[in-house]
């Protein structure tokens, strides 16, 4: 770990600090060469696809695309450690406990099975066939399978999702809590209503023809570093981004591409932002709603704004809304969003003067109670100028996971559409259960009230990733079984169930042997395109098996005698689950061999044809008000405006969600450390403290629960007044689980209301 300090970071994003972060990670994890090998297969035709993020490859087929966080991500996996059976033998769980999140990971790949022992405290090897025959029992035992809760981290791939679906509806229950309702949930509802597509319209061609890219409340410099490389293409040639963010984060500022041979070779870097409004925490909905209001008032003033011919064709809601807009207080606006209506008006104006503009967006729109009113307000600016549905336009949601868009695609979802539950009858020949099952926060409270009894997970960390952690926990312990299926020991498999099992699988940069030979796995990116991803390394255990094995050999010894499902014979061959996959969704025609083209295939996406899915089969403009009795709001009338804080909780460079790298975050001049948390001058001074006191937080919450996370140290940071970071999952035990978006269910991990207090030393 390097020593603690923090500083101003004012080189570029990417770099050569980018190349030099990458070498340490793979030195850090002893294997310089085979990593230098397997890095060089990410993101390739014949290679597999990165697991580090969902952002698109330009054709999924050209030359290696350097990518630090991919380059960690990739390295993490392929790492040369193991956590053994002789490892659990030398620990108890108790022991384990005290552990960091850091130290629980770091052990490396996971070889075999184990099963918790509460005799000893300890995880003792099982055999694959005993541990499917004891979670079989369990599940078969329950006396309602909607007590079994069956979780998943938008790692899994198109097969290993598909058949996990098919047999946990054949199990009987829609129970599939999934990361997307902590992520982009309210990008798919507030979207479904507005355009009748839950996902981005644009592709990576587009990208090179927008005239104006405004990004929204995400970091790409740390979570998707791809993306600067489109970014700065698109400022080279005169396009305008702008980035509306509390934060001034590094990458959005300025950008050296790694592929660039001449900026490397000069240490020269570009400019990525031509416009920055450092808004305040969830101000995102008043701003938004300013910029429409501007060209509402151009448009009253007698010039030509709005695209008419595609409103009176394609939408319906406009009038409501206009009269709204007309209607609304610029003081309101500029009060909540904390930024002068001559600042909205500016964005306003880079909109309206392009011809074509994409709107991309991240956690920082979708993690507060009025997300989904907010991704709505986004895409009425989009529409407002017909800007869905043709070249260099579009809504662009940026992904997490690598394939938590296919995930969804293939059905992991607690509300699944009537087509899914009527094709799946009629390919598989049973009746899939039509009552919506528990999303995450629905899953945590079934848990902690006895309605949920077997909790299963395929990959993430459930523990680590929720909100309310003292809750979460609880909830947890209180199972029967916890089972996760997982690559690497962490924080879920020490918060277990009275019974608990540990189910190691392959990662995605390794061989996946099957009966009729090494096999392939498909994912979907965040742009909607669909391609295959083959590992090419050794298995890290011989033991190991794939997810698609997992689940296929669980559903065999789960539902024996009556499934009419040849699990095992779909194992052998995964074109074969492909082929299933074809016969339930039609989109998937041919897939098997649009699938071998190099780079794959987009699905179809009918927004971006302007063919709208709604009821009305209209885009709809939706008209909503300023948000009033948010968490934020209310507590501040119960606890006074100066000491009640918006606190959002976000990532930093060395970390992939609950994976911590190391300590560094070195866009943000933070070495060494997690603890900290980001405020500006002015409200440090007020509190009566100074740069580098510790504090604790506390939750201002209306249930009568303490909320707390202790140890912090204040660091003065460009940030604006009344708001906070920190970072995750540090700050968990602070969100309150029942502190949701509207219509989404997403924790509001992005505006906590928070007091500070000096530190107490225990
Ligand atoms: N290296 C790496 N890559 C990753 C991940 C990772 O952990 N590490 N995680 C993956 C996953 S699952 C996801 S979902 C994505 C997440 O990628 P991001 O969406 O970038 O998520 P965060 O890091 O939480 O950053 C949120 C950004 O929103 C800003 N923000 C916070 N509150 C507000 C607000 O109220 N308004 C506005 N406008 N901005 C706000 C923050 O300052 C920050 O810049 O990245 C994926 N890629
Ligand atoms: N406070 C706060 N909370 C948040 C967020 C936030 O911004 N703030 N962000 C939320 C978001 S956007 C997300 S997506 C969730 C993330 O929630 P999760 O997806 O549940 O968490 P991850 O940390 O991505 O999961 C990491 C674990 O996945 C396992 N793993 C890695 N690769 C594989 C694989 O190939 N197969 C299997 N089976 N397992 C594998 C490893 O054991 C690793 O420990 O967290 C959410 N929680
Ligand atoms: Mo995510």
């Amino acid at each position: 770990m390097s020593e603690q300090k923090v500083v101003l970071y004012d080189g570029p994003a990417g770099g050569w600090g980018a190349l030099r972060s990458v070498g340490n990670a793979l030195l850090k994890q002893d294997i310089p060469l085979k990593g230098a090998k397997t890095l060089l297969s990410a993101n390739q035709p014949d290679g597999f696809d990165c697991p580090g993020c969902a952002w698109p490859d330009r054709n999924h087929a050209s030359t290696f695309e350097f990518c630090e966080n991919g380059a960690k991500a990739v390295a993490a996996e392929a790492t040369a450690r193991r956590t053994t059976a002789e490892f659990f033998a030398q620990h108890t769980v108790t022991e384990l406990a005290t552990q960091s999140d850091f130290y629980l990971e770091d052990q490396g790949r996971l070889t075999e099975p184990m099963v918790y022992d509460a005799a000893s405290d300890k995880y003792l090897p099982i055999a694959w066939d005993d541990a499917f025959a004891l979670i079989a029992k369990h599940l078969n035992a329950l006396p309602d399978p909607n007590q079994a809760i069956f979780y998943t981290s938008g790692r899994a791939s198109n097969e290993a999702a598909f058949l996990y679906q098919l047999f946990v509806r054949e199990y009987g229950t829609n129970n599939f809590p999934d990361c997307s309702n902590m992520c982009h949930e309210p990008s798919g509802s507030g979207m479904r209503e507005s355009v009748g597509v839950g996902k981005g319209t644009v592709t990576l061609d587009d990208f090179e023809l927008a005239e104006a890219i405004f990004i929204f409340g995400q970091n790409p410099g740390t979570n998707h570093p791809r993306m600067l490389g489109e970014l700065r293409q698109a400022a080279k040639r005169g396009a305008r981004i702008v980035s509306i963010n509390p934060l001034r984060e590094r990458g959005l500022e300025r950008f050296a591409d790694p592929q660039d041979k001449l900026q490397m070779a000069t240490m020269g870097d570009s400019p990525i932002s031509t416009h920055y409004f450092q808004l305040r925490i969830g101000g995102d909905f008043a701003f938004v709603k300013g910029m429409m209001k501007h060209l509402v008032e151009l448009q009253d003033a007698g010039e030509d704004v709005l695209d008419h011919a595609f409103i009176a064709e394609h939408t319906i809601g406009v009038e409501a809304m206009l009269a709204d807009l007309r209607a609304e207080s610029w003081a309101l606006l500029e009060s909540e969003c904390g930024l002068g209506a001559e600042h909205i008006r500016a964005a306003a104006e880079v909109y309206r003067q392009a011809k074509s503009v994409i709107a991309c967006w991240g956690m920082g729109i979708t993690q507060h109670q009025n997300s989904v009113a907010t991704i709505q307000m986004i895409t009425n600016l989009l529409l407002m100028r017909g800007n869905i549905g043709r070249p260099g336009a579009g809504p662009c949601p940026v992904r997490g996971h690598s394939n938590v868009q296919g995930d969804r695609t293939m059905g992991i979802w607690e509300k699944p559409p009537v087509a899914l539950l009527d094709n799946l009858q009629k390919v598989f020949g049973f009746t899939p259960p039509q009552a919506h099952g528990f999303d995450t926060v629905e899953s945590i409270q079934a848990m902690l009230d006895g309605r949920g009894k077997v909790f299963f997970a395929l990959g993430g960390n459930f523990a680590a990733a929720t909100p309310d952690t003292v809750l979460t926990w609880k909830a947890l312990r209180n199972c029967d079984l916890t089972v996760h299926v997982t690559t690497k020991l962490n924080r879920s498999h020490i918060v277990h169930g009275k019974a608990a099992l540990i189910l190691p699988c392959l990662g995605r940069t390794e061989i996946d042997m099957q009966a009729s030979g090494a096999q392939g796995v498909t994912v979907e990116d965040s742009m909607s395109m669909v391609h295959i991803s083959v590992g090419i390394n050794p298995p890290a255990s011989a033991q190991l098996l794939s997810e698609p094995a997992i689940v296929a050999r669980l559903a065999a010894a789960t539902l024996a005698g009556r499934s009419q499902t040849p699990w095992l014979w779909l194992l052998e061959d995964y074109s074969r689950i492909r082929d299933k996959i074809e016969a339930v969704f039609p989109d998937f025609k041919d897939f098997n061999a649009r699938v071998k083209v190099p780079g794959g295939f987009r699905l179809r996406n009918t927004a971006s044809e302007r063919v709208w899915n709604t009821e009305s089969k209209k885009a709809v403009f939706k008209t909503h008000q300023v948000p009033t009795g948010t968490p934020l709001q209310r507590a501040r009338e119960r606890k006074g405006d100066a000491i009640v804080f918006a606190l959002m909780t976000t990532r930093s460079h060395d970390q992939y969600n609950t994976t911590i790298y190391g300590a560094d975050d070195r866009y943000r001049g933070v070495y060494g450390q997690r603890r900290v948390v980001f405020a500006h001058a002015d409200d440090i001074r007020d509190l009566g403290m100074k740069d580098g006191d510790w504090i604790d937080f506390h939750t201002v919450w209306d249930d009568g629960e303490e909320r707390r996370a202790d140890g912090f140290k204040l660091v003065t940071y460009n940030i604006p007044r009344g708001c906070l970071a920190a970072y995750y999952p540090e700050t968990n035990p602070l969100v309150p689980l029942s502190s949701v978006a509207a219509n989404a269910g997403t924790p509001t991990s992005k505006c906590i209301p928070v007091l500070l207090t000096a530190h107490q030393r225990a």
